[in-house]
């Protein structure tokens, strides 16, 4: 029993906790903590998926925490916005303040008022609790949170029925596993422990990836396709399984819905068709089919591990229908370690109207604003479509001038001097150099949370293992006094923290276990589909989604072709991706001295052929750049980027880079096909030679 327990000596306890990331592995954490002091921070061995061991970043989790430019006390902005001039003021100067500005603001329109958050941490309580009842009483905008997940959200909503599948630990049973758009290694480390077991028993992995990545180099085979081209890939797969009759019939005629018109679809897609837009060979396409139709034949388990990495293109979430749709086609459902994973979220039993208090709008239905074009929307004046202008931004959980595209116009936004800017952080970051207040928020390590998991299926619980360092505050206490200094008198809003934990799940999952264990695993099914039974509104798994159908969209999944396509350009020939680089999260820990040392500084992976066209040499110092701006960064020649595609791996926080800006200065703010979601992925740019010498 750890929590609390003294282990070695009277001074030394070692206290459960959750890894607050947004990952899909959610780990338990088990801090060591000497004289009020975190000292280790480490993968709990009770933990079945965690399995005793964490990724490097979050095993620096005590240098992050004791960083010595960790902001402990509020600030108050001092210089222009974005110089990062800011003097020490008390919490109380800063709160009443802040609570007078929204109060003038709120009189004229609550909607001028804006909440931007994310994932900097995934906790119910720190993430979308208090921060929620506070914007909900005030009537303030509300956020669409769309800038990682819901193309394929939606994509699985339409097909599968929710952010449902496989169990991540039946991988390790799987016989041929498909990693399509994610680098596990990277991104998922703990189901890569499951899919090297798999391997060990004989299955045979193929990634499949724009970029040669680290979990590229440890597949069977590498299938390297132009970035938004899955879907057509996906297909082509169907063509061959139909001409080939590898299909499950049984299967198809119980538990789908819409087999014959997506038959129809998928045998205009010949493999020679898909492989010229795909930018790969018919053979690999039949290769690929061949292994996945055998296991119809013999009934070995064949999974998939698809991850966000596909859906940041324009035809994202229908990419992830055709995908999920897969193993309907050949019945890998019937098996437990059979089927698909992208997301297991709606697993959980998460209590949000108790969290979340929607019912604080009393009959008000605010404007909803896209926080993927914040740098439009922060530019838009009052109207009669829009509403009002921003005129207040409280932005948590999150770094938008380094994540969020198109940062040109996102720095012009919260540049305004108009704009009235707070901003709760752990760090100076990108973002807060543009706050007129930025309020020291703690740590994992210094509040109370609980948290679901979208790769695996347990609830997690997070101790406080030391106290809050400085005058930090966790955020529920910030809008808690804030909402008091508003005169929200509503009893809600008096709740601490640790009542906050309770209502996170109710009576669904048992409070005590997660006290006593840290985690609680949820009663789900091994094979969820092996019987149909899928979560949409027919039951069955949908190749046809009427309910798009009524939107007047195509209720089938087609390949919808990138905004920005390689071959249409002549100006900007390379596609650019931007996936994340492994000792970073996002824009977190690029600050941390020992993990930015291990990525060295911004680059740009090229082929040598591209590279060789315009001259560069490894190591040289190159401008990439399009009709939105430019990124200057050190070209790396090497075999994991493809002809034709640039890998520029993110997110650096724009300050730490050569020239002030970072990937993000290139992409831009146009949608997904469903879920209003970002195209990160789907960006052409041009790369020129900056400096041979790379000085
Ligand atoms: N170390 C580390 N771990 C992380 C993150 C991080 O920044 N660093 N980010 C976290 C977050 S926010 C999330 S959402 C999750 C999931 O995060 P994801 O961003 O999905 O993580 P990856 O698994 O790296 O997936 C991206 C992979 O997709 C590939 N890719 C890019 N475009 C395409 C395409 O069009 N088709 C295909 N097939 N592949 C493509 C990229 O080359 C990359 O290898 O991981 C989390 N884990
Ligand atoms: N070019 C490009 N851009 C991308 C992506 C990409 O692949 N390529 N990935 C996208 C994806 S998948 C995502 S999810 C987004 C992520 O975008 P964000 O969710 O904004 O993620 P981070 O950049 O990690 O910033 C999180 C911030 O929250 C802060 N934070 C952490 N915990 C707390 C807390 O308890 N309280 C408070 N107040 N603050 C806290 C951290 O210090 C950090 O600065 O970025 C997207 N941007
Ligand atoms: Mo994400």
């Amino acid at each position: 029993m750890p929590h609390y327990a003294s282990t070695s000596g009277s001074d030394t306890l070692q206290i459960l906790g959750a890894c607050p990331h947004d990952c899909p592995d959610t780990c338990s954490l088990l801090t060591t903590v000497q004289g009020g002091v975190a000292v280790k921070v480490q993968g709990n061995p009770a933990h079945q998926h965690t399995a005793g061991s964490l990724c490097t970043k979050v095993s620096r989790y005590p240098e992050r925490t004791y960083h010595p430019e960790r902001i402990l006390h509020p600030l108050k902005r001092t210089g222009t916005k974005g110089s990062g001039q800011f003097e020490r003021v008390s919490w109380d100067t800063a709160l009443s303040d802040i609570a007078a500005r929204l109060s003038t603001i709120a009189a004229r329109d609550p909607q001028a008022i804006l909440p931007y958050s994310y994932a900097g941490t995934m906790g119910l309580v720190q993430g979308e609790s208090m921060a929620a009842r506070f914007f909900n009483k005030l009537g303030a905008s509300q956020l669409e949170r769309t800038i990682c997940a819901t193309a394929g959200g939606e994509g699985l909503v339409h097909t599968l029925g929710g952010k449902v599948g496989m169990r991540v630990e039946f991988f390790a049973e799987s016989k041929l596993i498909l990693i399509w758009g994610s680098n596990s290694i990277t991104s998922n480390l703990h189901f890569w422990r499951y899919a090297a077991q798999a391997k060990h028993n004989g299955a045979k992995l193929i990634c499949i990836d724009p970029r040669k990545t680290e979990t590229a180099d440890k597949c069977h085979e590498h299938i390297a396709l132009l970035p938004g081209t899955d879907g057509a890939l996906a297909l082509s797969l169907m063509h061959e399984l139909i001409q080939n009759d590898w299909l499950d019939h049984d299967y198809l005629a119980r538990y789908t819905l819409g087999w014959d018109l997506l038959r129809e679809r998928a045998l205009q897609w010949p493999p020679e068709r898909a492989a010229a837009i795909c930018g790969i060979t018919p053979e690999q396409i039949r290769a690929l089919a061949h292994d996945y139709g055998a296991c119809a034949a013999s009934r070995a388990p064949a999974a998939i591990r698809m991850n966000y990495g596909v859906q940041r293109v324009h035809g994202g979430a229908n990419a992830v229908r055709l995908i999920a749709s897969l193993p309907a086609l050949i019945g890998a459902w019937r098996h437990r370690a059979g089927g698909v994973l992208l997301s297991s979220s709606g697993a959980f039993p998460v209590q949000r109207a108790a969290l979340q208090r929607p019912d604080l709008l009393a009959g008000r239905t605010p404007r909803t604003l896209n926080m993927v074009t914040i740098g439009d929307d922060l530019m838009r004046r009052s109207g009669p479509t829009f509403g009002p202008a921003i005129e207040a931004l409280i932005v948590y959980d999150g770094n938008p001038v380094a994540v969020a595209p198109e940062s040109a116009r996102v720095v012009q936004g919260f540049a305004r001097d108009d704009l009235f800017t707070v901003v709760l952080e752990h760090f100076q970051t990108d973002t807060a150099d543009y706050a007129d207040y930025i309020l020291p928020a703690t740590t994992q390590l210094e509040h109370w949370d609980v948290h679901s998991a979208y790769g695996h299926t347990d609830a997690l619980l997070n101790r406080p293992a030391i106290a809050p360092l400085g005058e930090a505050r966790p955020n529920a206490q910030i809008f808690r006094e804030l909402a008091a200094r508003m005169g929200f008198d509503e009893p809600c809003f008096s709740d601490s923290d640790e009542a906050l934990c309770r209502q996170a799940y109710g009576n669904t999952v048992n409070f005590d276990t997660l006290l006593a264990n840290g985690f609680a695993t949820l009663d789900t099914p091994e094979a969820p589909f092996a019987q149909g039974n899928f979560p949409t509104p027919s039951g069955k798994c949908e190749f046809f989604s009427a309910r798009l159908a009524a939107q007047g969209l195509d209720g089938l999944p087609d390949h919808v072709p990138n905004h920005e396509a390689a071959h249409t350009s002549a100006a900007y020939p390379l596609a650019m991706i931007s996936p994340p680089a492994r000792n970073f999260l996002n824009s977190s820990f690029v600050n941390v001295k020992s993990l930015r040392e291990s990525e060295g500084e911004p680059l740009l992976e090229m082929h040598p052929a591209d590279a060789a066209e315009r001259g560069i040499a490894d190591g040289a110092v190159v401008i990439v750049y399009n009709d939105r701006g430019n990124y200057q960064c050190r070209a790396r020649l090497s075999a994991r980027a493809r002809p034709g595609v640039v890998n520029g791996l993110g997110v650096w926080w724009r300050k730490l880079g050569l020239n002030g800006t970072n990937v993000n200065q290139l992409t831009s703010q146009k949608l997904t096909d469903l879920g209003h979601g970002p195209t990160f992925y789907d960006c052409l740019v041009q790369v020129a030679l900056l400096d041979a010498k790379g000085s």
